[in-house]
């Protein structure tokens, strides 16, 4: 079943998009937690972080590196935290894998 991620790739729902290239979309989140606060998806449907498999390789590392890349143009020069919820414990919400990169204030640890 596609999520409501795959509606905002295929520009079906708007987002505020950050960054858009063959593998991956950032958007800003819908309800921020942070100053900053951005979400970085792959287009391949892929549930949770549990559901990667060995041929996802590329895809989480180029998620990884459009976080760093959009962090840094968003001016995270204080630092950010990288968050992927999994599943109902983790938290996760939205059944579509998402990294979350938040910043721009100082972030507390552990989460709840
Ligand atoms: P979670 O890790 O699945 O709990 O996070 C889902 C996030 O997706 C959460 O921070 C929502 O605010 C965010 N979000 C969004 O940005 N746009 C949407 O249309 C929906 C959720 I639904």
């Amino acid at each position: 079943m596609p999520s409501i991620f795959t509606k905002i790739i295929d520009r079906e729902i708007p987002a505020d998009i950050l960054h858009e290239d063959d593998l991956c979309l950032a958007f800003r989140d819908i309800a921020p937690k942070a100053p900053t606060h951005f979400l970085v998806i792959p287009k391949k449907e892929i549930v949770s972080l549990a559901d990667l498999t060995d041929g996802d390789e590329s895809i989480v590392g180029r998620c990884i590196l459009v976080a760093s890349q959009v962090a840094a143009k968003e001016g995270l020069d204080g630092g950010y935290r990288l968050v992927a919820n999994c599943g109902d414990d983790g938290g996760q919400e939205v059944p579509h894998l998402h990294f979350h990169v938040m910043g721009g204030r100082k972030l507390t640890w552990p989460p709840g």
